[in-house]
């Protein structure tokens, strides 16, 4: 079965790939990642100084999903300029994900790693673990004003890690803005902010950064991924490629995904939990799927989701 797909006119060898921030912060893990069945090589979000990250305990599994507070630890970008090279001789496309504490931030990772040029770059748009750094996608005309100060930069296919959302007008601003910046590519969504996870036992919280708050992801946000999936490709249909990302956890669920209208799928949660060899199961299952209904590739199903 060809699970290959193409976004922003770049072909991927698979449809599935790693989330950034799952194993994906080390040279070590990320050459890992190019040995894998994974689809592409997803950065970690880079910002321009090395960072530690949040104290630790800061990400905890349980069996409906993960709650984490990294705190975006990550190498500098100039580490990862270093590295991209080599990544890129592994035969599958580089996703270089940018990340900031502010807007110059960004223009600084996206003008170095633009002139090592990786594939794409994906901006996170999103992350939820930033004390007093809100999440940039919750605010609209924010994140227009520093897409289109990217999009002057940025000289490979450029996309947005989106937040979830949980409103309609909240889908329709933001894909207007979408559309109106050119972006290449979106993926969605990044972890759902924000949520607690209570040791009942223990009677405490499971991490320690921001009194336990963090991002959820795994298995049970894969309602609220799905909805955005879907909700942005009924609004903006192939003009936007949306990569999917959220609850998977099988085959079946990368199928949701596709069949919501997602030309990629990306995984956390699970690539965490069991390491590289996620890829090679889930591709098997997925292809298994598609051809126990006799469909011949991605595009007989993606989108097709019926409604009653
Ligand atoms: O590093 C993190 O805490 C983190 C980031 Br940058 C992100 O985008 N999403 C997330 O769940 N955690």
């Amino acid at each position: 079965m060809d699970l290959s797909t193409t976004i922003a006119g770049v072909r991927f060898p698979t449809c599935l790939m790693n989330a950034s921030g799952a194993l994906c912060v080390t040279k070590a893990e990320l050459e890992a990642l190019g040995q894998s069945r994974s689809g592409a090589i997803v950065t970690k979000s880079m910002t321009p100084a090395f960072r530690q990250g949040n104290p630790e305990p800061r990400y905890y599994s349980f069996p409906g999903g993960s709650i984490n507070s990294m705190g975006l630890p990550n190498l500098g970008y100039p580490a990862y300029a270093d590295i991209i090279p080599t990544l890129q001789t592994f035969g599958k496309p580089v996703i270089a994900s940018i990340a900031g504490l502010s807007p110059p931030d960004f223009l600084e990772a996206a003008r170095a790693i633009t002139a090592v040029s990786p594939d794409l770059i994906e901006v996170n748009l999103s992350c939820p673990n930033i004390a007093g750094k809100p999440q940039i996608g919750y605010d609209v005309e924010a994140s227009r004003a520093l897409l289109l100060e990217l999009k002057k930069i940025v000289t490979v296919p450029m996309g947005v890690k989106l937040p979830p959302y949980f409103d309609p007008v909240h889908y329709e601003i933001t894909a207007r803005m979408l559309l109106d910046v050119k972006v290449d590519f979106m993926t969605v969504i990044n972890s759902v902010g924000n949520g607690l996870v209570v040791d009942p036992e223990e009677e405490r919280v499971v991490i320690k950064p921001r009194y336990g708050f963090g991002g959820l992801g795994g298995a049970m946000i894969k309602p609220v991924a799905l909805a955005n999936v879907r909700a942005f490709w009924k609004l903006i249909g192939d003009s936007i490629p949306i990569i999917g990302t959220g609850g998977v956890v099988s085959g079946t669920d990368m199928f949701e995904h596709i069949l919501c209208g997602a030309k990629a799928v990306q995984i956390g949660t699970a690539l965490v939990d069991e390491g590289v060899g996620v890829f090679q199961r889930l591709e098997k299952e997925l292809g298994e799927l598609l051809q126990r209904k006799g469909y011949a590739s991605l595009s007989d199903c993606r989108g097709r989701l019926q409604e009653l």
